[in-house]
């Protein structure tokens, strides 16, 4: 029985997964090298140094710069991101988001938050929606990133659950590999092609209802 709904951050619940898009792509554009949306698809979900890394290699740069250096662009980047989030209101809050955290509350369910962004915390009081959290994994506390299991794991454990006792939700593909690996039911928001191995997937986050969901869970 589903008892917990595991989310992720950036591109389910608001529409940060732009506003890193266009942070890297700044970063990008200062060392001369071009991302376009199809190579953002690779840093969905993946943490900071690590973006930053696939970034270097995608440009041909990796050993162009020292960790010193590597932690300065990091923190250049997430300046400009910093500046975007700072104007978060509750009404960006993604269509559906507010009635499924609520209709969750209602049911009795546990939430728990599996972002690799430092920023989450922070996100989630500009929403005001940080309310309905039993709990944040602290991206800093894990040895691996997504797409290993390991943020979904901990995010189920935080809220007392196994994964098989809950739904993880996500929008990128190595989130989905990350659901999928950790036993826990997952939910896709997006194109069906970069979807195609959640169990369930809609294309945008107004078609998530929580009813609909725990049917789905129940025809497994
Ligand atoms: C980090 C990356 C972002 C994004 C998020 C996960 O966020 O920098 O590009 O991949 O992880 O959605 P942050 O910089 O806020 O820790
Ligand atoms: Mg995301």
């Amino acid at each position: 029985m589903i008892k917990g709904l595991v989310l992720d951050l950036d591109g389910v619940i608001a529409d940060t997964a732009e506003y890193h898009y266009l942070a890297w792509k700044w970063l990008g554009e200062q060392l001369g090298i071009q991302i376009d949306r199809e190579f953002n698809e690779q840093l969905k979900g993946i943490s900071r140094l690590e973006s930053l890394e696939l970034i270097l290699t995608h440009g041909q740069l990796n050993d162009a710069f020292s960790e010193v250096e590597k932690n300065n662009l990091a923190a250049k980047k997430n300046d400009v991101y910093k500046k975007y989030i700072s104007e978060i209101v509750p009404t960006d809050i993604l269509p559906g988001i507010n009635d499924l955290l609520s209709e969750a509350k209602v049911r009795g369910l546990k939430l728990s938050i599996a972002s690799a962004s430092m920023n989450a915390p922070d996100i989630l009081k500009n929403l005001k929606v940080d309310m309905y959290f039993d709990a944040i994994v602290n991206p800093a506390s894990l040895k691996h990133g997504k797409p290993d299991p390991e943020i979904f794991i901990k995010a189920a454990q935080l809220l007392g659950l196994s994964p098989e006792q809950c739904i993880g939700i996500e929008d990128a593909e190595a989130g989905i590999e990350a659901i999928n690996g950790a036993g826990m039911f997952s939910v896709g928001v997006g194109a069906e092609i970069l979807m195609k191995n959640a169990d369930f997937f809609v294309a945008e986050t107004n078609y998530l209802n929580l009813g609909d969901l725990l049917s789905q869970v129940g025809k497994c």
